[in-house]
């Protein structure tokens, strides 16, 4: 079942891709497997696909539909797992930089771990960033990026945040990320994926 989700992923058949999620849901599969073994695995491969010039942007497009649809689909099972809000955290992905797909997940896993989300969306300048943080009385900034060229926005938040007076953690993460590279910029943590972002966060505020 798994194996024809990711195709249909892949092909960004939007409305077969949520009836094998409801499917998968309904036999009982657990919603990390769904997740890890359908639609992660169907976007990675489609992801080797346009990095080949196999697939090219429409196609990707249509796959990230399907792919933020079938999220949607599973938001309320990981949520279920979260019992009470354990600190606010304001995601968003950077200035100039369009890919939502892992920060949605990222905050799915947050929001289903307890913590109360504030999501900014995509292509969030710093100002947005501090204004949130501020306005929410946030307890950390999440950062995603996907771009080599967006990811130096991350700085720019955080000296913002630095500017305003804003003392809060911020952690960052996005595929072109390294813990290298976030030390540097001054993040106070990096996460390679979503399970790991749920981790620092906690550790953060513990
Ligand atoms: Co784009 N794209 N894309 N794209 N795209 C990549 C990122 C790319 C690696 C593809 C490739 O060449 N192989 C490449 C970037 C190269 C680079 O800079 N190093 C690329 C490019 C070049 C581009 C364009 C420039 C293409 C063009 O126009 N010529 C363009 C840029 C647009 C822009 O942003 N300004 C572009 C456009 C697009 C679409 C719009 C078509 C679409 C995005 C749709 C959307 O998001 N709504 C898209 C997609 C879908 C991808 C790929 C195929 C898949 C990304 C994804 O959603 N993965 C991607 C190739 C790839 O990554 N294999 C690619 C699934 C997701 C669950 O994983 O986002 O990595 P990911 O998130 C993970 C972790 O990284 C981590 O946790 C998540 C879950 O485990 N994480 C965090 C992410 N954010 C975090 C934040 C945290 C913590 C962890 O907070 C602290």
């Amino acid at each position: 079942m798994l194996d024809v989700m990711q195709e249909a992923l892949m092909a960004g058949r939007k409305a077969e891709v949520e009836t094998l999620v409801d499917q998968a849901i309904a036999a009982g599969l657990p919603t990390r497997q769904i997740l890890n073994e359908g639609l992660i695995a169907g976007m990675e491969k489609l992801g080797v696909l346009f990095k080949n010039n196999e697939v090219f942007i429409p196609e990707v497009l249509v796959a990230a539909r399907a792919m933020n649809a079938a999220l949607v689909k599973l938001e309320p099972l990981l949520i279920k797992e979260g019992i009470e809000p354990k600190g606010c955290v304001v995601i968003g992905t950077v200035k100039g930089d369009l890919h939502d797909i892992g920060k949605n997940l990222v905050a799915m896993m947050l929001k289903g771990a307890g913590f109360k989300i504030v999501d900014l969306g995509a292509d969030v300048s710093p100002d947005q960033f501090v204004a949130a943080a501020k306005d929410h009385k946030a307890d950390v900034v999440a950062l995603s990026a996907l771009l080599t060229t967006t990811m130096v926005q991350m700085k720019s938040v955080i000296a913002a945040l630095q500017t305003a007076g804003v003392d809060i953690p911020v952690i960052v993460g996005g595929a072109p990320l390294t813990s290298e590279y976030a030390g540097q910029i001054g993040a106070k943590g990096y996460a390679p994926d979503a399970a790991s972002a749920v981790d620092i966060v906690h550790r953060l505020l513990a």
